[in-house]
């Protein structure tokens, strides 16, 4: 069912990331409740979906896991496209993941939608022993914002900042408008509108 109401709102999300940066496992936690070691690497891309209530809402996601390998980089588009929002995700123990991390903001920012909610998620947060890409005041989060993101470090392990990086994407969606005309009539004397209205589309 689609949209039925102005409170409830369908938002495509899609997960973005090297292989291994643990797109899957936040996914699986964030759907399940549930985290496994040995995750198996995503083949093209999975489809999940999960709702949430936020203050005034309740959204629904929709959501794409993609892959994440360079030989599955020519589909990616077709995930992107049309998302209300992105999670692109890296490995706080793999600075090469927080390269490609950016690569991906940049290939958003160039063809994605503007409006779309962008979430950086530095993963794997529980490694503070092995981190390699700093947090707090760092480079990840001045990164963030200066590209309009909102950036999270997350652990799909022991949860942490998971449901949180959903719930704010949520509360950052646009809203529908509401309608202007409950009754779904509109009255009007004007000729120019009625033309304009009789050869409209949407
Ligand atoms: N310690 C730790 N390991 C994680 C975390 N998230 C994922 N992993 C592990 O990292 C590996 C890759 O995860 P996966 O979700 O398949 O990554 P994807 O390729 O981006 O989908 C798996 O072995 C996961 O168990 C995390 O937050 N902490
Ligand atoms: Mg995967």
């Amino acid at each position: 069912m689609a949209t039925t109401g102005n409170k409830n709102i369908n938002a495509k999300l899609v997960l973005l990331g090297d292989p291994g940066a643990g797109k899957s496992s936040l996914v699986l936690r964030f759907v399940k409740g549930q985290f496994v070691e040995f995750q198996e690497s995503t083949i093209g891309a999975a489809f999940f979906s999960q709702t949430l209530a936020v203050n005034d809402a309740t959204v629904k996601f929709e959501i794409w896991d993609t892959a994440g390998q360079e030989r599955y980089h020519s589909l990616a588009p077709m995930y992107y496209r049309g998302a209300a929002a992105a999670i692109i995700v890296y490995d706080i123990t793999n600075p090469a993941s927080f390269d490609r991390a950016k690569k991906w903001v940049l290939e958003l920012q160039a063809q994605g939608n503007p409006n779309m909610v962008m979430a950086l998620a530095g993963n794997k947060a529980d490694l503070l022993d092995d981190r390699k890409v700093a947090a707090e005041a760092s480079e990840a989060q001045v990164y963030a914002q200066e590209n309009g993101l909102f950036f999270m470090e997350t652990s799909a392990k022991t949860a942490t900042n998971v449901n949180d990086i959903f719930h704010e994407i949520a509360k950052r969606l646009p809203r529908v408008q509401p309608s202007q005309n409950p009754a779904g009539m509109v009255l009007t004397d004007r000729p120019a509108e009625r033309a304009a209205s009789a050869t409209c589309c949407s």
